[in-house]
């Protein structure tokens, strides 16, 4: 499977308006400006396939990438952006969950997770939610250029310590392009399993 050739499917509102439930998809999930966008980008080895938005929050559409016929990346809405409305952040939950309860492709998500800031309340919201489903889960802890090695280390270790047992755990970094193969090589196993 090559991610260098992965190219923009469409945009989807609900489970319905969404491509034929056939074949397989990782999906990424996280905090708005958590550097979802970025990191996709990073992975697929292109500048702007995921567009990077300077204002956070705007994707509030399910966006799906063709890896080859059989294979997806999606790209969710970003949660916690905090000029969302309770009526949005409504109709994220509703749309989200709907995704990921019964995309029968779905072999598992991606969380970002911005270094800085660690598992926040949503991101609890969001594992209280995805957990129960018993699909696998990986976390990239993004943005990883922004620490000190030592601070760096102890973001790490607190994470891995909350949700190690049931999730993978790696740094990332889109700005130094760092994680991208140990990344990589997670999606693909997810994508074939
Ligand atoms: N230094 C640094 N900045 C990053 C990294 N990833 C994303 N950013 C920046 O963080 C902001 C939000 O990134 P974006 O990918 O749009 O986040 P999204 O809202 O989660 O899709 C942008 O200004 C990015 O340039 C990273 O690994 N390192
Ligand atoms: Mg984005």
């Amino acid at each position: 499977m090559n991610f260098n050739k992965t190219k923009f499917m469409q945009s989807a509102s609900n489970i319905t308006e969404s491509p034929d439930d056939t074949g397989s998809e990782v999906a990424f999930v996280g905090r708005s400006n958590s550097g979802k966008s970025s990191a996709i980008n990073v992975i697929v080895n292109q500048k702007n396939l995921a567009r990077i938005s300077k204002t956070p929050g705007r994707t509030q559409l399910i966006n799906f990438f063709e890896v080859d016929k059989q294979h997806r990346l999606v790209d969710l809405p970003g949660y916690g952006y905090a000029k969302t409305s309770k009526k949005q952040q409504k109709e994220w939950g509703f749309m989200i969950s709907e995704y990921l309860r019964y995309r029968q492709t779905l072999k598992g998500v991606i969380l970002i997770i911005d270094i800085r800031r660690g598992l926040m309340e949503l991101d609890h919201a969001f594992l209280d939610f995805y957990l129960p489903l018993n699909k696998p889960l990986h976390v990239l802890l993004t943005k990883s250029d922004k620490l000190k090695k030592q601070a760096r280390k102890k973001s790490f270790d607190s994470v891995q310590s909350i949700i190690g047992s049931v999730a993978s755990v790696q740094l990332f970094s889109s700005l130094k392009k760092s994680g991208s193969e140990e990344a990589k090589g997670k999606i693909l196993e997810l994508l074939e399993s």
